[in-house]
Parts: C-alpha cells; structure tokens; sequence
C-alpha cells in the first residue's frame, strides 16, 4: 500500500536530548538507545470507519518518537499496518450492504489524507494485512512445525498459539490471569471456545466460513489470518527479530501486542520482541473512551471539513500528555486554536528570547517521555515574552518556528 505524502522536516542548530521513554514492560521510563539505523512498529487502523482523534492522537505521539530521533541523527524505518480483513471490518460491511474491499479502500484513504493534514511523518513502509497473508500464512505453518501451534480438530480449520510455548507469557502487559482472560473475551479473543488447550490461546488462522473471504494458507487451507499474527509477521519481515519500539494505545496492551511478541519471540527465539513497548492512552469524549464500535467519535475529515485548522487539533491533543487517558472537549480545542494565533504572532515578532535556549528546553522536554504539557509551557513562556517586546533575539522567532515544526509537527 502507498503511505501518504511527507512534508520536509527543518534542520536545528544545537546539541540534540537523549530519548527516554516509558517501557509497558519494565514499568519505567528508560533510554531509548537505538543504532544509527532506529526501528519502530506502529499498530495502524482496522479501516470500518473513519479517523477519529483517538487514532490522530495514538499517530502522533509516534510522530514525536520519530521526529525525535531524527533529530538525534537516525535514520528512522517506521512500519505501520492497515488491519483491511478482520471481524469489524466484514460486520461493517454486512450491516452496511457493502463491499468490505471497498469500505475498507475508502476509509484508507480518508485516513491517510488526515494523517498529511496532521503532518505525521509518513512510515517507510505502510502494509496491508491481505497483501501480508503469504507471509502470515508462512510464520502461521512453522509454528504448527515447531509444536508452538495446533489446530483446534473440531473439523473448522482454526489453528491456535499455545501460551505455553511461551514461557514469560504476561511480561508486557503484567495482568493476572483472570484479567487477561475478561480482556481477551473483550477484545476480539474467545476464551471459553472448547478445545483449546489454555483459554488464553490466541487465534493464528481461521478456517475458510461460507460467505466470508478466504486465502490459500498451503498446509493450513483455505482461510485468514488471526489479528496478532498480523502484526508480529509484518514486523518481523520488514524490521528483523528485534525492533526498538512497539507500538499502539493502551487498548492494544492486552491481548494484541502481549500476544504478538509472544509468536514473533516464538518464531525467532530472540528476546524481547521490542526494546520498548510504548503504549498511548486513550482519548474519550464525554467520559467514554472513543471508539468505533461505541459511535461516540470526533472525526478528524469532520473538523477539517468544518474549516478547523489541523495544527490546531494537534496542540489540542499535545496539550496533554501522551500516556494519560484524557479527555476532547470543545474547551480542548479551543486551546489549541488560540494557542496556535498566539504562537503564529510571536513568530513574527520581530525579537524574542533567545532562540538557542528555547530550542534547548523544548527538546529537553520533549526527551523526557514526550512531556508535552511541558513543551507547550515553554513555547508558551517564549511566545508570552516576544509578544510582550521582551528579548533582543532576531533570529529567535524564525528558529522557534522551525523547532515546533520540526520537533512538534506544528506548522505556523
Ligand atoms: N488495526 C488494529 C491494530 S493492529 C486497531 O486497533 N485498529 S483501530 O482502528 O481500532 O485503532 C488504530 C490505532 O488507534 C491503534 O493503535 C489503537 O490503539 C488506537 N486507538 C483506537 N482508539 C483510540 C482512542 N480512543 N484513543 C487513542 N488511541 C486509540
Ligand atoms: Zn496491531
């Protein structure tokens, strides 16, 4: 699939900050210390309905990692996936009389056309879950070979992963057993299915069903590939065994990346699957988490459409921080929007403080577990003090433009 369109992202004077981000699995903010050559997986859209500014949120808090550590000189390869068959999507479609090629194509591309509106750097590589089936169908088959799968022997077709081929099972997301188990009914799994070997098992592949699309899985028949395998076997074809960063929002902890680390770590024997699993939380609208399945959304095209301008909503959401589970409201984006005139007239001040000290503090910040409310504060602060006529800098306002462009993805 073709990602969207990138913009070009300004160079900074100065010394660069040193990652550090908060790791779901050691519970604690650590350096992220890639190579020159940075890896990151980002979970992407299940393409039934349009984005909302839960998924805009969820995009660019990766955004920031990968703005970040190009400003640290890395070369960045980012993968991000389009969940295009999966339960949801055929529901939505069935419900909708639809053709679930063509809803999920259309929503896509609606997607990817609010992504370049928001200015997320676009990922190297933007992979459909139907073009991956060969490759899924593969990983699918080896972990049958090595004993880490098996098929369920009801006559369906459907192979499950055995958790006990994964003996650190629960690493990531640190829940009991009985958590995981009510999460794993919530979340697309089916713990009471009979014949499985542990309730925790995860699907691998769904035998073909009448009536819903199926691919030629070799050994394993016709069928389609389970959700978390999905995600594991892109990764691992276009990343190598280990990635520096595993990501999603917090919905995404349990079961989906618990379990795609579980397969990816049974498939290579490498350990762990990501250096840092780096989780976002979630955004709500009026006490519920936004969600597709709830209909309680703010679309990202609707506000467009409304003539609302994009970096707006991106201050809006980088008015909080990336882990907290927050909340939009009108007052959310009203904040962003008068912070955005405030900062387009500081820009063109003719002075301000220094330019090299702010560049430094927002990086700083930035560095420190994407502590946005911080950077903000300290635009804020540069913005208040050129507006006022204070500092003698005339350099600073074309570089404080060219920081939160290239540091925040906010264009003035
Ligand atoms: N296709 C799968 C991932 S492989 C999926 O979860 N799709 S999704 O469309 O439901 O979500 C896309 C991304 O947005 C995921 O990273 C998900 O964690 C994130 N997300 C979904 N809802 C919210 C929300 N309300 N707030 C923040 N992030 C969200
Ligand atoms: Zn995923």
């Amino acid at each position: 699939m073709d990602p969207w369109t990138g913009h070009d992202i300004p160079q900074l004077p100065g010394a660069p900050a040193a990652p550090r981000l908060y790791d779901s699995a050691r519970r604690q903010v650590q350096p992220s210390a890639p190579g020159d050559v940075a890896t990151m997986y980002v979970c992407g859209i299940t393409p039934y309905d349009a984005t909302h500014l839960g998924h805009a949120a969820t995009m660019i808090t990766f955004d920031l990692i990968n703005r970040l550590w190009r400003d640290n000189g890395r070369s960045v390869r980012y993968v991000q996936n389009v969940t295009d068959i999966d339960d949801p999507l055929l529901e939505r479609a069935a419900r909708d009389g639809e053709d679930w090629v063509v809803l999920g194509m259309r929503e896509t591309a609606l997607f990817r056309e609010d992504m370049e509106a928001l200015r997320i750097v676009p990922p190297e590589h933007y992979v459909g879950a139907v073009e991956s089936i060969p490759a899924i169908a593969g990983h699918v088959r080896d972990l049958v070979a090595s004993g880490a799968a098996y098929d369920i022997g009801d006559g369906t077709g459907d192979v499950y992963f055995s958790v006990a081929a994964a003996p650190s099972f629960g690493y990531e997301s640190h829940l009991s057993r009985a958590e995981m188990i009510a999460l794993s009914a919530e979340r697309g799994g089916d713990p009471s299915r009979a014949g499985k070997r542990d309730p925790l098992d995860p699907l691998l592949w769904r035998g073909a069903r009448e009536g819903e699309p199926a691919w030629d899985g070799g050994d394993l028949g016709l069928g389609r590939p389970g959700w978390h395998i999905e995600c594991a076997a892109i990764a691992l074809g276009l990343l190598g065994d280990t990635i520096d960063v595993q990501g999603g929002g917090n919905d995404l902890l349990y079961p989906h990346h618990e379990c795609s680390a579980a397969h990816a770590e049974a498939l290579t024997g490498a350990a762990p699957f990501a250096r840092h699993y780096v989780h976002a939380g979630m955004i709500g609208l009026a006490g519920e988490k936004m969600s597709k399945s709830k209909g309680n959304l703010v679309f990202v095209s609707r506000l467009r459409a409304d003539g609302v301008d994009p970096m707006a909503v991106r201050l809006g959401l980088l008015s909080g921080h990336y882990r907290a589970d927050r909340e939009w409201t009108d007052d959310v984006l009203k904040g962003g929007s008068e912070q955005l005139g405030r900062w387009r007239s500081a820009a063109a001040a003719p002075a301000g403080p220094s330019g090299e000290g702010l560049v430094a503090a927002v990086r700083e910040a930035l560095a420190n577990d994407l502590d946005t409310p911080a950077v903000l504060a300290v635009v804020d602060a540069w913005a208040d003090a050129a507006l006022a006529g204070a500092g003698e800098d005339e350099h600073a306002p074309a570089l404080m433009s060219r920081t939160v462009d290239a540091l925040l993805g906010v264009r003035l």
